[in-house]
């Protein structure tokens, strides 16, 4: 009570809402006015944050976590009453005719869609000290990811624009959310890297504020161990990306601009946009409000199932479980074996990796109507059975993937399987965890999400009728993966299948022990007899016609140990670097037609 006449009138109004939902703890400890009043200050600054960033203000917050805290409690299944079963879907085979043809539909599609990046994890089980986005996602180059995605989206741009044959002007919106954990240093690796060739205004960062921890099952918020005026926050899971879309007025404005679909992806998948066009394809020529992008998943991956749920009163929705609730839903539900394997060697419910396409029309009104609020769950760590104490503080969480759970029965939602080679490579794991991975289950980690991308080239490469030797396989930090050619390019030298392999042709050959790197637009590879590494730097004005036999002693993968602190952490996660022992790099930097022959 004596502190009041240190506070404004707003601050005392949240005060009140404090008490009203029961958290006068917060102020027991409380020192006399005249001590402390600016950290006093500092707490009202922070409940005001934490009251505006949650939809329905701490209220709602400390209502609806009462109310699942009550549940979890009591052992309540937040399937009751579901059933589960396989859910019928896109299934795509690279490179064929259809595959062709829808990677054509979304191109057209692709300057009526605006991309969002997840980007507000840590990625604590990666065990990196800097942000993801930030990290090469191939050596050759040392591209990062974020760069990498850049590309890809100004590559697209440009493929959509040409596919009008007209005047187009498209700038495909980019919006990255962040965290306070990570917001500072993407801003700073977009910066100092030009926004790495897209226009500043064309990129948006959004952060996701993190929100109160919870002490008890009476939702009493937790006081921060290491300042007595602050209260506890953790963070609240990519969900928040639909509230922060909905807040900051975007979606309206891209409905006014005439944009169709919102695609959304995580931190470090460097496959995915091999993935993206054909998929944008299917949701435009399915018509399809939600679709999600999925893979064979080996059963009990650490990726959740995409399902079909069936209520017993007749509901049906099409969802991902998460992994660690799929395998007792389907104990519960009549499959007493949970989830395993069925006879092609993978669980029969695809792999969700969690990359969306929302059809815009939709997700505005489903929004207006929730103001982006995502069903959330909790997950307190127990004391004993008894349930009554945590042993330490929880708090709310929700997933972007759960947005389809509040749509009505009429939505069309649907999900486009790729295969794994193709569209998913996340880097998530680190070494130690990642040599623990069950044989035959993906590692998920800095080394096999690079050797992914060669892995996915070399076979793009090979479908469109170059001679690529067979991969060896070499244990890199503990992990048995297989090595193929190093080959990588620029997405818009190939962004689509169909556009590739336009610029491959003849007789070409490419050895395992080789590396081939493509960083221009118009570079034709033909009859090309590779055994060493070959640079092609070119702008796009300059066609480059690239002929004969390359041979020289090549770049080589050198172990290196992820325990020796001397080398940069992001090699060493990676188990190897490239030594550039001798290659054959041309630049070619003005426009005219050059030949690469030898
Ligand atoms: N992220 C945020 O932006 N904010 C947050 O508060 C938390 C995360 P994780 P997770 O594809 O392998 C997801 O931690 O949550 C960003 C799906 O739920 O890497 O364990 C973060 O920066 C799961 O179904 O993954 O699992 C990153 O970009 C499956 O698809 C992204 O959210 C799995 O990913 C994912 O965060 C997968």
């Amino acid at each position: 009570q004596k502190n009041l006449r240190i506070l404004s009138p707003d601050q005392i109004e949240l005060a009140k809402v404090l008490v009203e939902i029961g958290q006068t703890h917060l102020f027991e400890h409380w020192t006399q006015p005249g001590i402390d009043d600016e950290e006093k200050k500092g707490f009202f600054d922070q409940v005001s944050r934490l009251n505006t960033s949650y939809p329905g203000g701490l209220t709602s917050y400390v209502h609806n976590a009462k109310r699942l805290l009550s549940d979890s409690k009591a052992g309540k299944n937040p399937f009751d009453g579901f059933t589960p079963s396989v859910p019928s879907g896109e299934i795509l085979n690279f490179g064929d005719d259809n595959f062709v043809k829808l990677e054509e539909a979304g191109v057209r599609e692709a300057r009526h869609a605006a991309f969002v990046l997840v980007a507000g994890g840590l990625g604590e089980r990666l065990g990196y000290n800097g942000i993801k986005v930030a990290l090469p996602f191939e050596s050759t180059t040392g591209t990062c990811f974020l760069q990498h995605y850049i590309e890809s989206i100004l590559a697209l741009q440009e493929a959509s624009c040409r596919s009008t044959q007209g005047q187009c002007e498209t700038q495909i919106p980019f919006v990255i959310m962040t965290s306070d954990d990570t917001h500072a240093r993407i801003l700073e690796l977009l910066e100092t890297n030009a926004y790495f060739g897209m226009k500043p205004e064309q990129v948006k960062l959004l952060k996701q504020e993190k929100v109160a921890c919870l002490d008890d099952n009476d939702a009493r918020l937790a006081i921060d161990p290491k300042n007595k005026y602050r209260i506890q926050t953790k963070p609240h899971g990519h969900g928040d990306v639909h509230s922060l879309l909905y807040s900051s007025g975007l979606l309206r404005a891209w409905h006014d601009a005439g944009l169709k679909w919102v695609l959304f992806f995580q931190d470090t998948n460097g496959l995915l946009f091999k993935a993206i066009p054909a998929s944008l394809g299917v949701s435009s020529t399915k018509q399809y409000h939600v679709n999600s992008l999925a893979v064979p998943r080996k059963a009990k991956e650490a990726i959740g199932g995409i399902t079909k749920l069936t209520h017993a009163d007749g509901r049906t929705m099409v969802i991902n479980v998460e992994y660690n609730q799929l395998d007792p839903l389907l104990r519960a539900t009549g499959s007493p074996d949970g989830d395993v394997n069925c006879e092609t060697g993978y669980s029969p419910f695809p792999g969700n990796i969690n990359q969306l396409i929302l059809g815009l029309d939709t997700y505005i009104q489903e929004l207006t109507r929730t103001h982006g609020a995502i069903p959330e769950f909790v997950n307190p760590k127990y004391k004993d059975a008894s349930k009554t104490s945590f042993k330490s503080s929880t708090r709310l969480e929700c997933m972007m993937q759960d947005y389809p759970k509040s749509l009505p029965p009429s939505a069309r939602v649907g999900f486009t399987v790729m295969d794994t080679w193709l569209a998913y490579a996340p880097v998530k794991n680190n070494p130690e965890d990642a040599a623990k991975v069950p044989k035959g289950n993906p590692y998920h980690s800095a080394t096999s999400g690079e050797m992914a991308i060669y892995r996915a080239n070399s076979l793009i490469l090979k479908k469109a009728g170059v001679q690529i030797a067979d991969p060896v396989v070499e244990v890199f930090n503990g992990q048995e993966v297989e090595v193929w050619p190093r080959v990588t390019w620029k997405p818009k030298w190939g962004l689509t299948f169909g556009e590739l392999r336009k610029k491959v042709g003849g007789d070409s050959s490419i050895t395992q022990s080789s590396t081939m790197v493509i960083n221009g637009r118009n570079v034709f590879v033909e009859n090309l007899k590779l055994d060493g590494t070959l640079v092609v730097n070119s702008v796009d004005q300059a066609e480059v016609k690239v002929e004969g036999s390359v041979q020289n002693k090549g770049w080589i993968l050198e172990k290196v140990d992820h325990n020796d602190t001397s080398i940069p952490e992001e090699v060493r996660i990676r188990g190897f670097r490239i030594s550039k022992v001798e290659q054959l790099e041309k630049n070619y930097t003005e426009a005219g037609k050059f030949s690469i022959k030898s």
